[in-house]
């Protein structure tokens, strides 16, 4: 018999200084090495999944050599780091993205073809996403992580490692199923586990006070139980850059020893209860994105991982000899909402209980290190804790709390003297009602910075949301318009746009998107804009396949793809979209359509579990697609598809392929978006309310090359003054007044007129998005963008012009703004011939 052919790989192959195992032929040996001794598979038995591991495996080890390198030049040469805290981060698929900025994709390409894969495509679909968060704020922290890399600023994104993710959504006769999202299962194999670096965090007990050794009172914090936080790394690569950040994520694990007395007296199931408790810890993602349901659990997420980030950082210091006093010359700590907000008390804590600092030169440090970023002013979304809750599990911060806010209402005595409202309102403690702890404030007050994410966000925070606070320190309140990474946004997404930008302006927009503004030459030439069409039409080819698969809906990719992704939420005002969906479905069953654009309608996104109308609004899409797509008239004209599941790799596959990126939300409520940023980047036309960085997308592709409608901030606050009255609008509405009808008598619920009551009553009673108040505008809107899609050549002109002026939401430019504005850090050069290993 034949000998077996174990392909065995060459020994060594990173000594090339020349390609340091970056060509096809390393990559090669690399994934048989992986194959073998990692996997213990054979080449020729290896199913894709093995393939994908084993060629994941060796894109790692190919960022070793840069992690590692810029680990030790940190050692050598402390300078200041950033450390980005947030509950969320929304990776999506490391593979590609790694290859990309690694420079290897074709390398990569040709390595599988030896093990008989064709395309590299094939074996990315095999990987599974990590979805940790909910939406646009941990999206934008894996974004800004990306960016950090790219333009070479030391960082940390601390976070957790969430057992289960946010769920995979099902879509069950139309109804939104959760199911959990077991994305370990297959093994990950982007993370090394530190055990050694491992991190103690108490809960719950009581606090005393002591006189220590130099005679001095003290107090102490004695917790009733701890949990471990295990660090688990994810090397962060930039683009074509030699340095490579990190994600530390911490996963709770049970202290062994604390329960041994329990074991000893015989109770064994106590004794294990200990551990299921803390392990439960890390377990589960909080699937609301904008609601703060007060729970236990979750303060004690937050508490978690802010503990184990912030001693990780003090013991980095320590190690590399550097004084506590320095820890803001080497660290800024970025709060990324308030879910970290803890963060300031835990470092009080730290300095004070545990290094013995006094309290102004902690307070000193705590302040002059913590920036905080708001993302939101929906009153449901601003955490406040109930005061028992908090000091039950964290006794020793309440204390610590309890002296920042005396001192801070100190400060506004002197400011305002006699002003009792104001200490009330201002205050760290809500005493209306039931009393709680405002983590907003607390992050206000301890920040050398506050931000919102875009110009008008950061406008209102600053007259609505914390108007006190910027009066007190105006120079404290700033902005920084969110972006997105041009990397994984245009170049991984989209490979065709990609390929044309490349060949007419050069590869250097990736990591300079104003660059894209060269594209502008090319706005009235005919044979271009063809070429920008069809490069388009080719991307829609492979999303209508991809929905056909999915879905089973066939959609014809030459109609206007009409595409709202993101989370369901009221005041992103899905439901208005529907609404007008079936506007253009009445007008071609009464012959009444002359001129409308044919439309495929795509929306995705996940509700949350116990968002009742949110699942509501889901299920009426899903009943609309299910009426209109089945009516022989609407054949050509009119498709409604929801996409289920929507996550980070579909946006992938959504973003290149629209035309038009529905952004309607109610004026003042949406902060920014960040999907907005993307659909422009590539060639989509916006319909929009002045609303987040709606403004600002606008103003830089212009006027002429956006549809606007709706009610202005002001104009919303008028209506709310006036006393806001829907009917009022809906009589001025007949086509509207039609729409409800058909919705009342089950037109698009089989009948049941009972099924979409409830939402009914919310647009027809109170309707708190102003959903009835920019109908009519909405649709003339909609009328204008049917209008512009006759003449195809002046939609490539508008498309191209939307992609030449959005560099602007690049994420490397945000990145820029945080490093210069807030945080005070600049780059670190990393040699990789250094010697590492
Ligand atoms: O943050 C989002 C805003 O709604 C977007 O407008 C903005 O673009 C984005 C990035 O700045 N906020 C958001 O995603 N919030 C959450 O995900 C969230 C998660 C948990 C939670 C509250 C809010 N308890």
């Amino acid at each position: 018999s034949q000998p077996l052919d174990l392909r065995l790989p060459t020994p060594g192959c990173y000594n090339d200084p020349e390609r340091a195992g970056l060509d096809a032929k390393s990559v090669f040996d690399g994934m048989t090495e992986h194959l073998f001794f990692t996997l213990g598979k054979l080449a020729p038995t290896a199913s894709r999944h093995d393939l994908y591991m084993a060629l994941s495996y060796a894109v790692r080890d190919r960022l070793m050599m840069r992690y590692l390198a810029t680990t030790e030049a940190m050692r050598a040469h402390p300078q200041k780091s950033v450390a980005y805290l947030s509950a969320e981060f929304l990776i999506g698929p490391q593979l590609n993205n790694n290859l990309l900025n690694l420079g290897i994709q074709q390398e990569a390409e040709a390595a599988l073809r030896n093990f008989g894969i064709e395309s590299l495509q094939q074996i990315l679909d095999v990987e599974e996403e990590p979805g940790l968060g909910n939406g646009g704020l941990g999206r934008l922290a894996a974004c800004y992580m990306e960016s950090l890399a790219s333009l070479k600023i030391p960082a940390t994104g601390y976070g957790i490692r969430y057992e289960f993710g946010i769920f995979d959504q099902l879509i069950r006769d139309g109804w939104q199923v959760e199911i959990t999202d077991k994305w370990l299962k297959g093994g990950w194999p982007w993370e090394l586990p530190q055990p050694d670096e491992a991190c103690f965090v108490g809960f719950g007990g009581r606090t005393e006070s002591y006189i220590d050794d130099k005679g001095s009172y003290r107090s102490r914090w004695i917790p009733a139980e701890h949990a471990i936080g295990i660090p688990h790394d994810v090397p962060v690569l930039g683009y074509r850059v030699n340095i490579c950040d990190r994600l530390r994520l911490w996963r709770a694990d049970a202290t062994e020893s604390f329960d041994f007395y329990a074991f000893n007296i015989g109770d064994y199931y106590g004794a294990v209860e200990e551990k299921v408790g803390s392990e439960t810890l890390s377990k589960v993602l909080y699937p609301n994105d904008g609601t703060d349901e007060g729970r236990r659990l979750r303060l004690k997420q937050q508490h978690f991982f802010v503990s184990c980030s912030l001693q990780d950082m003090l013991r980095s210091l320590d190690n590399r000899g550097l004084p506590v006093e320095d820890f803001p010359k080497y660290w800024t700590v970025q709060l990324n909402d308030t879910h970290p907000a803890i963060a300031v008390a835990e470092l009080m804590r730290l300095l004070i209980d545990d290094r013995h600092m006094d309290w102004d030169k902690a307070w000193d440090i705590t302040s002059r290190s913590v920036a905080y970023t708001n993302h939101t002013l929906l009153p449901e979304a601003l955490e406040k804790w109930d005061l028992n809750l908090f000091s039950s599990l964290l006794p020793r911060h309440l204390e610590l709390i309890y002296e920042i806010n005396r001192r801070f209402l100190q400060q506004l005595r002197l400011r305002y003297p006699g002003n009792d409202a104001i200490q009330r309102k201002l205050s760290i403690i809500d005493e209306d009602g039931s009393k709680a702890v405002r983590m907003a404030h607390l992050a206000t007050i301890g920040a050398h910075h506050v931000n919102g994410v875009a110009a008008l966000h950061s406008d209102l925070v600053k007259t609505d949301l914390l108007p006190e606070f910027a009066e007190l320190w105006p120079e404290k309140f700033t902005n920084v318009t969110n972006g997105v990474t041009p990397r994984r946004w245009v170049a991984l997404a989209n490979p065709e746009l990609s390929t044309l930008l490349n060949e007419h302006i050069g590869e250097d927009w990736i990591s300079n998107m104003e660059n894209l503004r060269k594209l502008e030459e090319r706005q009235n030439d005919q044979g271009f804009l063809e070429h920008w069409g069809n490069t388009k039409l080719s991307v829609k080819r492979k999303l209508a396949s991809y929905i056909h698969r999915n879905t089973g809906v066939l959609v014809d990719p030459s109609t206007l793809f009409d595409v709202q992704v993101k989370r369901i939420h009221e005041y992103k005002r899905q439901h208005l979209n529907v609404l007008q969906v079936i506007t253009q479905y009445l007008r071609i069953k009464n012959g009444q359509a002359d001129g409308m654009a044919p439309r495929t309608v795509i929306f995705g996104g996940k509700a949350a579990p116990g968002y009742y109308m949110a699942k509501l609004i889901i299920r009426f899409i899903n009943g609309i697609a299910e009426t209109v797509n089945a009516d022989p008239d609407m054949d050509g004209r009119l498709r409604v598809v929801f996409l289920p599941d929507y996550n980070v790799k579909l946006g992938e596959q959504v973003y290149p392929a629209s035309d038009l990126s529905e952004q309607i939300s109610t004026a003042g409520k949406e902060a920014s978006g960040t999907g907005n940023m993307k659909f422009a980047m590539n060639g989509a036309l916006t319909i929009g309310t002045l609303d987040g960085a709606n403004v600002e997308i606008r103003e830089l592709v212009g006027a002429e090359n956006f549809f606007l409608f709706g009610k202005t901030v002001e104009e919303i606050n008028d209506l709310k003054r006036s006393g806001y009255n829907p009917g009022a609008f809906i009589n001025a509405m007949p086509e509207l007044q039609e729409a409800l009808r058909l919705i009342e008598m089950g037109h698009f619920s089989n009948g049941d007129s009972e099924l979409f009551r409830p939402l009914l009553d919310n647009l027809t009673g109170h309707d708190p998005f102003f959903v009835m108040a920019d109908f009519a505008d909405y649709l003339r809107a909609q009328e204008a963008v049917s209008l512009a899609w006759t003449d195809r050549m002046h939609w490539n002109r508008m498309s191209l012009l939307n992609t030449a002026r959005t560099g602007f939401f690049s994420s490397d430019r945000s990145i820029g703004e945080y490093c210069e504005n807030i945080w005070n850090v600049g780059p670190l050069n990393v040699d990789i011939t250094c010697d590492v290993r």
